[in-house]
């Protein structure tokens, strides 16, 4: 592997440093691959319009509170550029709370191919999903099921037909998978989170009493699920 196939910017410093110059990247593969790590991305903060700042809070919020369940487990939120506002703020909180960046960072990079692109091994992934459990639709919901081809969706399919907001579905992934077997993800957790956008189902109307604790459920069910598949 060569410079530009480790990890372009992975929030830290210190982590990008690490991959890139102390260690061989096959040996890093090795290590890695026996954390459980989930990567997530930021559930509601872009088709669905919820408030960057009060999304910040509550992803801050709840890793904190399962911070000490993980064990030896990570947690990656991960979002597509590095001018990400929502991972700006989340560092930052983050830091302030001085929460444990070796399991808890961010990180820079398309959730479908961390592995190939970036270097970090993720075994399971977050899907910020629509309470159909449809494929399409854009954003990282398309990107998912785009990348995780039909037996993404019939493994979906088999495990339940709709999601209703602030709740996680634990969908283990086939062997067939191209995100198995190319970026060695095993479970694929839907999210459904509160919707802000009048254009979609569901929508709270700037509700953020409401949304705060829908957003609250939502990332308790995926840290949760996570969890009862990490150990
Ligand atoms: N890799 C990493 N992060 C991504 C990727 C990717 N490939 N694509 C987007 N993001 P969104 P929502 C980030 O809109 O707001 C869909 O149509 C993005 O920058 O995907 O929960 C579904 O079908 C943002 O930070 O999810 C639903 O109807 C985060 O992922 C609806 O959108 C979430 O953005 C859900 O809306």
């Amino acid at each position: 592997k060569t410079q530009e196939t480790v990890p372009s910017s992975s929030g830290m410093a210190s982590q990008k440093i690490k991959v890139s110059e102390d260690m061989a990247p096959s040996s890093i593969s090795q290590d890695e691959s026996d954390i459980p790590t989930l990567a997530f991305p930021s559930i509601s903060t872009a088709d669905f319009q919820f408030d960057l700042e009060k999304a910040s809070d509550v992803i801050v919020g709840k890793v904190e509170e399962f911070m000490d369940k993980l064990g030896n487990a990570r947690l990656v939120l991960v979002d597509l550029t590095e001018r990400s506002k929502i991972l700006s703020l989340v560092r930052a909180k983050a830091a302030e709370k001085k929460i444990n960046s070796k399991r808890f960072f961010t990180f820079i990079g398309d959730i479908c191919q961390l592995y190939t692109k970036g270097g970090l091994c993720c075994n399971v992934i977050a899907n910020a999903a629509n309470w159909r459990l449809k494929p399409g639709g854009g954003g990282v919901n398309a990107a998912i099921f785009n990348a995780g081809g039909p037996a993404l969706e019939a493994a979906t399919k088999e495990q339940a037909r709709s999601l209703l907001p602030g709740n996680a579905l634990v969908v283990p992934l086939p062997s067939t998978s191209p995100l198995y077997s190319k970026e060695g993800v095993t479970h694929v957790i839907h999210v459904l989170g509160p919707n802000m956008n009048p254009r979609r189902p569901n929508c709270l109307d700037n509700d953020y009493v409401k949304g705060c604790k829908v957003l609250e459920d939502a990332y308790s069910s995926l840290f949760k699920g996570f969890l009862s598949i990490a150990n």
